[in-house]
C-alpha cells in the first residue's frame, strides 16, 4: 500500500506532461478514459473531531470533456448524529452551488489549517471519522486513486463505496469544469433503491442497467424512463438481510447529491455512477435506519412538506377545454345532482384572454359571471383553483407585461430579455431569483385575486417549457456542453424547447446552473405571496419540482394518458413523490391524454379516490370524463369517495405527520413492514399511513386482484365483516367486481373516521367513529389531528388545535380503548363527539360478556349517560375466527380523555 507523498505543483506539471504523452500514444483503439482519479495529499482530522478535511491531487491528466481540476478539497462532517455530509469541490475556485436563500441548510464545515500527511501521523491505509452517537462511519482510503466509504458501525454494512476498480475508469472520481463523475459500488442483490426522479416507471424499485437523467423538461409523463418535469437526486436504499444476520432486513439509509445541474445517473445494480455537468459533489448520507426515519432525516435537511388546507383533500374536477362559465356551472350542478362530492372546480388556460396570465376571456369567462360563479362555489362550501403559466405575453397593450418590463423582471440572454414562445405566442419569463421579479409576480397575483377570489394556484409549464428551441450561442460550452446528458427530446441538446443555458438570471447566474430550480423558485415565491395576501395556508400545485419543493407545493404527475398502463404507473409515481418530500400528490384521474373509457375511468376513480391529491383532469379535445358521465362510474365514485370522505380526518392527520416528520401520506408497504422483503418489489399496492392497504384493479376486464398482505389480520373497510388473515405475508386473490376496490385496515391500527358528505366542510360536522383493530401481539394505536384546516401555523397557538391519541388493548378478559388528549380545548369548542366505536378482530374463543365505561373527567358522565342508550352489537367475522363488536349511540367528547372497556371473560 502506498504512503502518500506531497506533490508540489512543479512535480505535478511534470506528471501531467508525462501522462499526456502516454495517453495519446495508447488511446488509439480503446476508449479514452475520462479521468484517472485523485490521491490524498493531506488530511486534517483531530481524533475527537466529527469532521475532517482532505486535499486531493489529480493522479494524471486527461482531456476528454475538458481538463481536470488539479486540486480538490474534500470535507466530511457529521452535521448531526444521523446526517453525514461529504463535499468535494475545487480547492482554488468557488464553483456553482445552490444558494442558501434557495435551499437553506447548514454551511459546509470550514477548512481547518491542514497538517500535511506524513508517515509519522500514521495515515497509511485508511482513516476513519465517527460520531459518538452515530451509526455511520466515514473512511478515507489512501489508495491510488483514493476512495471513501460510508458504512455502519453496528453491522459493518458498507452503504456507499467509491473505491475505484482499476480495470474500470468509470469508477474513478473525475472533476472537470463541466464533467463530474463519482461512482459507488453497491452490494448486488442486497440493495433496493427507490427515488432518483422524476421519471415514469413500471417498477417502483429501480431496476438495474438504466440511465436516469435529471433535467427538467415538458415531456408527457406517459413516456416511460425519460427525464420529466422535476429533478430529485435522492435515493432511499433498503437493504436485504445478510445471511449471518448482521444486517436486519429493511435497514435503510438515504443518499442525496445536492446539485442542481443536469446529470445522468447510471444505475447498474451493483454500482451507481453520477455524471454531472456542473456544480460540486455535495453528498448527504441519512442514517435511517428505518425508511420512516430516513424520510424524517431527509426532510429535516430540505424542509418538511407544506401543510395543506383541509379542503384540498376533497375531490377536484378539472379539464382543459371548458368552454365558458355556464359549462363550469353545468359541471358543478351535475356533480350535485348525481350526489357525487365535488370540493374544488378548476379552470385551465381556457379562462384567460388570449392565454395571458391575470386576464379573463371577456366573452366566455367575463369577470362578472366568474365572480358570481366563484361566490356561489364559496356559498356552497366549494373552492376554485386556476392555472398560471410563467411566460408573460410580449404585448405593449398588456398591463402585466408592461409592469414586468418596468420592474426589469425577465430572464435575459445576450443583454436583452430572452424571447420564448408559449400559448400566448412570444413571451418573456419572470426571473424568480430576482427580488424585483418576485415583487412583480406577487403584485400581479394580488391584483388579480382582488378581482377574483380564487382559493389556490396551479403552476404549469415551469420546467421551463418553451415551444421553440433557440440556436446556441456560438462556441458556448453552456449551450453546448462537452458531455451530453441524455435529455430525452433531442439527445445532446439541453436547450431543446426550454430557455437556453446561456440565458442569465439575477446576479448573472446562468440558466445552465439554475434550470432545474425554476419550478421550485416559482412555487416558493407564490407560496409566500399567498400567505401574505390571504393569511391562510396556501394551496399550490406545481408541475416542475426540485429538492424541497414539497415545502411549498403539491404536485401532480403531469400528462399521463388514459391507458391501463398509465393507471398502473401512477402508483410508483405517487410513491416516489412521497420519497422526494412531496406527499401531496396525485395523477390525473381517468387519464389526461387520449379518450378514456367507461371501464378505465371507473377503475381509475376507485384508485384515485385514495391518492393524497384526487383530481380528475383531461386534455383538450379528448372526450368528457367527469365522474357523472357514466352511471357505473358515478356509482363507483359515490362509493369510493364516500370512503375517502369518511377517511378525511385520517388523510388530514397523515398530512400533519408529513408536515411534522416528513413521513409520506401514501407509502410503500415496506414502510410498515421493512422486515418483509417481498414488500420491496411491490408496484401495484400502497399504504395510506401505517395501516390502510389499497389494492386496486389495474387490468381491463379483471374481476379479481392478486394482492399481497403482509403479516397480520386485515379487515375490508367497505365491509368489516370480511377479513384476510395472513399468518405470514402472502398473496391472496380477492374478488374485485367492477364496482369494487379492495381497501383493508391492518391489525394494530385505530382509525378515527367521520361521516360521508358532499363537501369537506359538511363532513367535518359529522360525528366521529373509531375503528379499533385489535391485535393479539401488539397494542393498537392511532391518532387524529384537529384544527381549523387553514391556519398557517400548524400546531401553533395552543387553543387552535387538538391532538388525540388512541390506544387499544386486548387483555385476558377485556378489550379496551383509551384516549390521550393534547390541547383538548379546540376540539371541545367544536363539540365533536365519537358516537360509535367498532372493535375488529377479537379472537373468537373470547366470549363477550358485559361492557364497562371507565375513565376520568366529564366523559364518564357523558359515557354513563350515553351508556343507557348505547347499543352493543357483536357478530362473527366471515372467517368465523373473530368477533367484531360495535358500540353505537355513544356521545364521547373527542376532546376529553376516555376509556371504553368491554369485558369478554
Ligand atoms: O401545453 O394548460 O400538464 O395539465 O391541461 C400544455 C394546458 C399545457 C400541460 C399540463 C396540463 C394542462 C395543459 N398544459
Amino acid at each position: 500500500m502506498a504512503t502518500t507523498t506531497i506533490i508540489t505543483p512543479l512535480q505535478l506539471l511534470f506528471c501531467v506532461c508525462v501522462c499526456l504523452t502516454f495517453c495519446s500514444a495508447s488511446s488509439s483503439e480503446a476508449t479514452v478514459p475520462v479521468g484517472y482519479g485523485y490521491t490524498i495529499s493531506a488530511v486534517n482530522s483531530y481524533p475527537t473531531s466529527i469532521s475532517l478535511t482532505a486535499n486531493l491531487n489529480l493522479v494524471k491528466a486527461s482531456s476528454v470533456f475538458g481538463p481536470d481540476l488539479p486540486y480538490l478539497s474534500l470535507a466530511a462532517s457529521f452535521e448531526n448524529k444521523d446526517r453525514l455530509r461529504v463535499r468535494i469541490t475545487d480547492s482554488n475556485n468557488q464553483r456553482w452551488e445552490i444558494p442558501q436563500q434557495v435551499i437553506p441548510r447548514g454551511s459546509p464545515s470550514h477548512y481547518y489549517p491542514l497538517y500535511f500527511l506524513n508517515s509519522e501521523r500514521g495515515f497509511q491505509h485508511s482513516l476513519t471519522l465517527t460520531h459518538p452517537h452515530s451509526d455511520l462511519v466515514f473512511t478515507l482510503h489512501n489508495t491510488t486513486p483514493f476512495g471513501f466509504t460510508v458504512s455502519r458501525k453496528s453491522s459493518n454494512d458498507v452503504l456507499f463505496n467509491t473505491a475505484p476498480d482499476p480495470s474500470n475508469p468509470e469508477t474513478f472520481l473525475v472533476f472537470k469544469d463541466q464533467y463530474l463523475q463519482l461512482s459507488s459500488s453497491l452490494p448486488p442483490q442486497r440493495a433496493s433503491l427507490y427515488g432518483l426522479g422524476e421519471h415514469t416507471k413500471s417498477s417502483f424499485k429501480l431496476q438495474p442497467n438504466q440511465t436516469l437523467t435529471l433535467w427538467n423538461a415538458d415531456i408527457g409523463s406517459d413516456n416511460l424512463d425519460v427525464n420529466l418535469y422535476g429533478s430529485h437526486p435522492f435515493y432511499l436504499d433498503v437493504r436485504s438481510p445478510t445471511f449471518d444476520g448482521r444486517v436486519k432486513a429493511g435497514t435503510s439509509h438515504g443518499v442525496l447529491l445536492l446539485n442542481s445541474n443536469g446529470m445522468d445517473i447510471v444505475y447498474g445494480g451493483d454500482r451507481i455512477t453520477y455524471k454531472v455537468i456542473g456544480g460540486v459533489f455535495d453528498l448527504y448520507f441519512f442514517a435511517g435506519s428505518s425508511p420512516e426515519l430516513v424520510l424524517e432525516q431527509y426532510t429535516e435537511l430540505i424542509g418538511r412538506p407544506a401543510s395543506m388546507p383541509y379542503w384540498s383533500f376533497g375531490f377536484h374536477q378539472c379539464r382543459w377545454g371548458y368552454k365558458n362559465v355556464s359549462d363550469l356551472e353545468g359541471v358543478v350542478a351535475n356533480y350535485a345532482k348525481q350526489g357525487i362530492p365535488l370540493e374544488v372546480m378548476w379552470t385551465d388556460i381556457d379562462y384567460m384572454d388570449a392565454f395571458k396570465d391575470f386576464t379573463l376571456d371577456p366573452i366566455n369567462f367575463p369577470l362578472d359571471k366568474m365572480r358570481s360563479f366563484v361566490d356561489t362555489l364559496h356559498k356552497n362550501g366549494q373552492k376554485y383553483v386556476l392555472i398560471l403559466d410563467p411566460g408573460i405575453s410580449v404585448n405593449d397593450s398588456y398591463a402585466t407585461y408592461v409592469r414586468g418590463l418596468k420592474a426589469d423582471a425577465y430572464i435575459k440572454r445576450d443583454g436583452v430579455n430572452y424571447l420564448g414562445e408559449v400559448w400566448p405566442g412570444p413571451v418573456y419569463y419572470p426571473d424568480f431569483l430576482n427580488p424585483r421579479s418576485q415583487a412583480f409576480w406577487g403584485d400581479e397575483i394580488k391584483l388579480f385575486r382582488d378581482m377574483l377570489p380564487f382559493d389556490g394556484l396551479w403552476l404549469d409549464m415551469n420546467e421551463l417549457s418553451n415551444f421553440i428551441t433557440s440556436p446556441p450561442i456560438e462556441n458556448s460550452t453552456l449551450d453546448n456542453p462537452p458531455y451530453k446528458i441524455n435529455n430525452r427530446e433531442v439527445l445532446g441538446s439541453i436547450n431543446y424547447k426550454t430557455v437556453p443555458a446561456t440565458s442569465l438570471h439575477y446576479a448573472n447566474i446562468s440558466e445552465y446552473n439554475v434550470h432545474n430550480l425554476y419550478g421550485l423558485l416559482e412555487s416558493k415565491v407564490t407560496n409566500k405571496v399567498l400567505v401574505d395576501i390571504t393569511g391562510k395556508r396556501p394551496f399550490i400545485l406545481s408541475r416542475s419540482t426540485y429538492v424541497s419543493s414539497g415545502k411549498y407545493a403539491a404536485h401532480w404527475t403531469g400528462d399521463n394518458a388514459a391507458t391501463w398502463n398509465d393507471l398502473a404507473y401512477s402508483i410508483p409515481s405517487i410513491l416516489n413523490s412521497g420519497i422526494f418530500g412531496i406527499p401531496m400528490v396525485g395523477a390525473d384521474i381517468c387519464g389526461f391524454g387520449r379518450n378514456t373509457t367507461e371501464e378505465l375511468c371507473e377503475r381509475w376513480i376507485q384508485l384515485g379516490a385514495f391518492y393524497p391529491f384526487a383530481r380528475d383532469h383531461s386534455e383538450l379535445n379528448s372526450i368528457r370524463q367527469e365522474l357523472y358521465i357514466w352511471d357505473s362510474v358515478a356509482s363507483s365514485a359515490r362509493k369510493v369517495l364516500g370512503l375517502r370522505y369518511r377517511l378525511l380526518p385520517y388523510f388530514y392527520t397523515l398530512m400533519y405527520e408529513a408536515h411534522t416528520k416528513g413521513t409520506p401520506i401514501a407509502r410503500p408497504l415496506f414502510f410498515s413492514f421493512p422486515e418483509d422483503v417481498t414488500t420491496y418489489e411491490i408496484n401495484s399496492q400502497f399504504l395510506l399511513g401505517k395501516g390502510v392497504l389499497v389494492s386496486p384493479v389495474l387490468q381491463s376486464e379483471a374481476t379479481n386482484v392478486d394482492a399481497y398482505f403482509p403479516k397480520g389480520i386485515w379487515f375490508d373497510l367497505f365491509n368489516v365483516s370480511s377479513s384476510v388473515n395472513a399468518e405470514s405475508g402472502k398473496y391472496v386473490t380477492l374478488d374485485a367486481p367492477s364496482d369494487h376496490i379492495n381497501v383493508h385496515v391492518g391489525e394494530g391500527n385505530i382509525l378515527a373516521l367521520q361521516g360521508e358528505a358532499m363537501t369537506t366542510e359538511a363532513a367535518r360536522k359529522t360525528a366521529f367513529q373509531l375503528v379499533v383493530v385489535i391485535s393479539s401481539s401488539i397494542n393498537s394505536y392511532g391518532q387524529v389531528y384537529l384544527d381549523d384546516g387553514e391556519a398557517i401555523d400548524i400546531a401553533g397557538v395552543k387553543d387552535q388545535w387538538t391532538l388525540v391519541r388512541f390506544f387499544g388493548t386486548l387483555n385476558n378478559n377485556s378489550v379496551d380503548v383509551t384516549s390521550k388528549v393534547t390541547n383538548g380545548r379546540f376540539a371541545l369548542d367544536q363539540r365533536w363527539i365519537i358516537n360509535n366505536v367498532t372493535f375488529l378482530g377479537i379472537p373468537k374463543h373470547q366470549r363477550l360478556n358485559t361492557m364497562d365505561l371507565a375513565g376520568n373527567g366529564s366523559n364518564i358522565v357523558n359515557g354513563t349517560v350515553s351508556m343507557r342508550k348505547a347499543v352493543v352489537m357483536s357478530q362473527f367475522d366471515c372467517s368465523s375466527k373473530f368477533v367484531n363488536v360495535q358500540v353505537s349511540n355513544l356521545s364521547l367528547l373527542i376532546g376529553e380523555e376516555f376509556k371504553l372497556e368491554i369485558e369478554i371473560k
